[in-house]
């Protein structure tokens, strides 16, 4: 049994091309400020900028509307202080014996290791779970389309709400992660996805110096 569509007019402001192009130099500009932070400050962040991105992060395309994500907010320290254990105790053994020589070369640059004090530090961890299935009221499985690809954009939306907002961010993908659907106490058919700790950098934070591709590099026109 299938629904009726039901549509509505859309709501589009159409710009002049002068606001456009002032938008698209602002965006630009801030947005390519954006580091990926591994040394947090404790600095309180308010409520609101987390949860507004979140609703902007919930606000992303998804396969059929499903909206295939849940968003855990994490600052209880105790709980932050046995996701960053957890996630130390699989990242030694990731560093130490499953990475591949190659993967750790290419990850040299960015001198990374198992440490993971962020997890900590940051006064916000926000977990993202993908919900591979749905469950209807019945209990019945619903089949999600395309789920990771919905997650990682609702996820770039994220980053850069929360970046816009002036707080810094790590994408932190422990592996295996499923240590934290058990320590969130989520349901089968969700996923960790990624897990990004949100705050302030602290004073002295360092980042690796790496660049972007250039536009030409990236850009194929035809
Ligand atoms: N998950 C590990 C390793 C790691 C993997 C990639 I690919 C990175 O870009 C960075 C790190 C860690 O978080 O240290």
């Amino acid at each position: 049994m299938s629904q009726e569509p039901i549509f509505e007019a859309l709501e589009f402001e159409r710009l002049d091309e002068a606001e456009q192009l002032r938008r698209s130099r602002e965006f630009l500009r801030r947005i390519t400020r954006r580091r990926s932070v591994r040394d947090f400050s404790s600095q309180p962040v308010a409520l609101e900028l987390i949860e507004n991105a979140i609703r902007v992060a919930g606000s992303a395309p998804s396969g059929a509307n499903q909206q295939p994500w849940t968003f855990a907010v994490v600052s209880d320290p105790a709980l932050k202080k046995r996701m960053r254990l957890a996630a130390e105790a699989e990242e030694k053994d990731s560093y130490e014996r499953r990475m591949s020589q190659e993967w750790l070369d290419a990850l040299a640059p960015l001198g990374t290791d198992w440490r993971k004090p962020h997890i900590e530090d940051a006064p916000y961890v926000i977990v993202v779970f993908r919900q591979a299935y749905g469950i209807a009221a019945d209990g019945r499985r619903i089949k999600h389309y395309y789920s990771e690809e919905s997650v990682g954009i609702a996820v770039g939306l994220l980053l850069a709400a929360l970046h816009w907002s002036g707080l810094a961010t790590l994408t932190h993908t422990p592996s295996p992660m499923k240590f934290l659907a058990r320590l969130l106490g989520r349901p089968a058919n969700e996923r960790a996805f990624v897990l990004i700790p949100v705050g302030y950098p602290a004073d002295d934070a360092q980042v690796p110096a790496i660049s972007k591709k250039r536009l030409d590099e990236i850009l194929l026109r035809r």
